[in-house]
């Protein structure tokens, strides 16, 4: 380039520079509304171009979380899985997370990442995840990108249809992808048909994000699948899609294929409110835990719960509606005005789209074309608000862009189907490299979507990447849509399997973002709040070490008198009050995992040495440019010595 071009070309940078920074900066002020009556303070829609998109972990049981539209990964979030670099199911303070009725559980099948919704809009107070195996609810909280708590649905087979919302964060919804014998018993499998049970259930979400299981619906021995909450017109409502309407317990590829339609149950939840005021529920005897993080104490803690409320539809008219949708449909989702309910029936050949007031129209005037187990089935006619013809193979799940279209994934034919609301005209498609599952558009499921891109989330990606072995890695795709035609941006890796993935716009949650945990809030039993109190303390044979952490020593980095058959606990207190100082801890041959201290947070690993000898301990985080000289002696003496516990650090 010469000097003439480059002097242009300068100006021209400078120029777009200040437009982008005038129109940002106006676009913030007005971005930003006051708080509602709760105090909490959301963003209403606008144009943003930055985003965090958060993917689900999959088996890995994990939240991954993103930019965009850079594609670059900042962190893995743990959630019901153990996570060693994190000690998240390793540290003492994290175990009663993974309680459940089934035992400690350190892994789970997370599918389904929710943001919190304020007026059917992401708040970017929390994200939900349902744990799809141990059925279970997580919250992550959104200020500390931690897991803050985790309920267990009772009388579940297998929470897939979860954790979806009511439009102000009400409830998360759930519902059993596997009927069993409700409550649990031993019967035989065959006596599918008389036996097994499926629930819907409600779990309430307190201001201060605390849940807990509001009640459940008996439904019948079907498998749900997905669900959505409505909202505007049909808040108060929630669709749950369903397969294996034809009951099968052997071979469901084939005997779970036969029916021409299943059900997508509608839930009138303000009428199920009614009727638990009213007192007409059955209290069943059952067992599941509720784990949550207290951020003060720097500790997690787990209580049992015995008894849930149930609904009898039967007992309970008005209450759930079946709205017939054809073929095994999967994924069930509500347009941004609350009035349509689009299906993705796996095995269909178009995607059903029912309208929600014609819905209420059917149920005025009874047209029904049976009842199953005193659930209303109603006229398919009745209720079809539209058919989009020529979807792509496979249909799974739509989300939508504000501006009027529907983008529904089609695993078989792998590809991104953009359809008109209204005439249900297809007006673009994508290929998606390859077989996508689910798709995210930032927004996509609200009441007012942030569009611009929509991100396929993939299953299979051969030929697209270095081979890794026997299996190739997950991957994503950005997708502009900001056009009339779709225009594939970018493709990037994901960690875990991805199922859904949902995105807010980046300045919503940055400005929340917590930086440290300040050390005179620290109400851990064991925390200290000075070197000064760093202590080494025998109980018999448990040793109690409350350690301390600043840059670059450990206090006391010298510990004797540890005997072979103690059980220690290090008690580790990082005092930084830094931003991004955290310090690790690990003594050698260690055998849970590391700790990751959080500035001003304590935690706790247990440690029972089983050979006599010198054992060096050091952080693993590399913290100072002294971080390598961040390290200690712990001497273990045989068991039986006499050796007295000392400590002490620059002796
Ligand atoms: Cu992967 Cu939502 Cu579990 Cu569809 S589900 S793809
Ligand atoms: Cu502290 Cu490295």
């Amino acid at each position: 380039m010469n000097r003439k071009y480059l002097k242009a070309f300068l100006l021209a940078v400078t120029v777009i520079a200040a437009f982008v920074v005038m129109h940002y900066g106006c676009q913030e002020s007005k971005n930003l509304t006051a708080g509602d009556e709760a105090g909490r303070v959301y963003v209403a829609p606008g144009t943003y171009d930055e985003f965090y998109l958060f993917t689900s972990g999959g088996f890995s049981g994990h939240i991954g979380v993103y930019g965009l539209p850079s594609g670059r990964m900042f962190k893995v979030i743990p959630v019901f899985s153990q996570d060693p670099e994190k000690a998240w199911g390793y540290s003492e303070e994290s175990k009663p997370m993974f309680m459940t009725s089934h035992g400690f559980i350190p892994w789970d099948d997370a599918h389904h990442p929710k943001l919190s919704q304020t007026d059917g809009i992401a708040d970017g107070r929390w994200i939900f995840i349902n744990g799809n195996n141990t059925p279970r609810i997580a919250r992550v909280d959104l200020t500390t990108f931690k897991t803050a708590e985790i309920i267990e649905i009772p009388n579940s087979g297998g929470n897939h249809g979860s954790p979806f919302l009511t439009e102000n964060t009400e409830y998360v919804i759930a519902s059993t992808r596997f009927s069993i014998p409700i409550p649990n018993k031993d019967v035989a499998i065959d006596s599918y048909k008389e036996n097994f049970k499926g629930t819907i259930s409600f779990v309430k979400v307190a201001n201060d994000g605390e849940m807990d299981v509001a009640f459940q619906i008996l439904v019948p021995g079907f498998n749900y699948d997905l669900a959505h909450g409505g909202k505007g017109p049909s808040h108060g409502w929630a669709f749950f899609t369903s397969y294996n309407t034809e009951q099968a317990n052997t071979l469901l590829e084939v005997n779970a294929s036969q029916n021409d339609k299943d059900f997508i149950a509608a839930v009138n939840w303000k009428k199920a409110e009614e009727y638990v005021a009213q007192g007409k529920f059955k209290t069943f005897n059952t067992s599941y835990f509720r784990n949550y993080f207290d951020e003060k104490k720097h500790m997690g803690f787990s209580e049992e719960k015995k008894t849930v409320k149930v609904l009898i539809p039967e007992e309970c008219p008005g209450l759930i509606y079946y709205l017939p949708t054809p073929k095994s449909p999967h994924g069930v989702d509500v347009d941004p005005t609350g009035e349509y309910i689009a299906a993705g029936g796996k095995l269909a050949s178009v995607i059903v789209v029912h309208s929600f007031s014609k819905m209420l129209k059917a149920i005025e005037n009874k047209e029904f074309e049976t009842t199953i187990d005193g659930i209303p089935v109603l006229k398919y006619e009745s209720v079809i608000g539209g058919e989009v013809t020529n979807p792509g193979l496979g249909p799974l799940h739509t989300e939508f862009d504000g501006n009027g279209y529907g983008y529904t994934s089609s695993f078989i034919s792998s590809e991104i189907v953009k359809w008109k609301i209204g005439t249900w005209e297809v007006v673009d498609r994508i290929p998606a490299y390859y077989s996508i599952g689910h798709l995210c558009v930032p927004g996509g499921d609200t009441k007012k979507p942030w569009g611009k891109y929509v991100i396929a989330l993939n299953k299979i990606t051969k030929d697209r990447y270095l081979p890794t072995g026997p299996e190739l890695t997950q991957s994503a795709q950005l997708i502009d849509i900001s056009g009339d035609k779709m225009k594939l941006l970018l493709d990037f890796p994901t960690i875990g399997e991805p199922h859904y993935a949902q995105a807010i716009p980046s300045e919503i949650l940055m400005k929340n973002s917590k930086k440290i945990y300040p050390i005179e809030e620290n109400e851990h039993p064991y925390g200290i709040k000075a070197e000064k109190d760093a202590r080494v303390v025998r109980e018999g044979n448990v040793v109690h070490v409350y350690m301390s952490t600043i840059r670059t020593h450990f206090a006391p980095d010298n510990i004797e008198g540890i005997k072979v058959g103690d059980v220690v606990y290090f008690h580790v207190t990082n005092l930084e009050q830094d931003w991004d100082i955290p310090h690790g801890f690990a003594v050698k041959g260690m055998q849970n995992s590391e700790l990751l201290i959080m500035p001003g947070a304590t935690e706790t690993i247990v440690w029972t040495p089983l050979k006599e000898g010198i054992y060096p301990f050091y952080c693993t985080d590399f913290c100072s440019a002294l971080h390598q000289e961040m390290s200690g002696y712990i001497r273990v003496s045989p068991k039986g010595s006499n050796v007295a516990i000392t400590y002490g650090i620059g002796k």
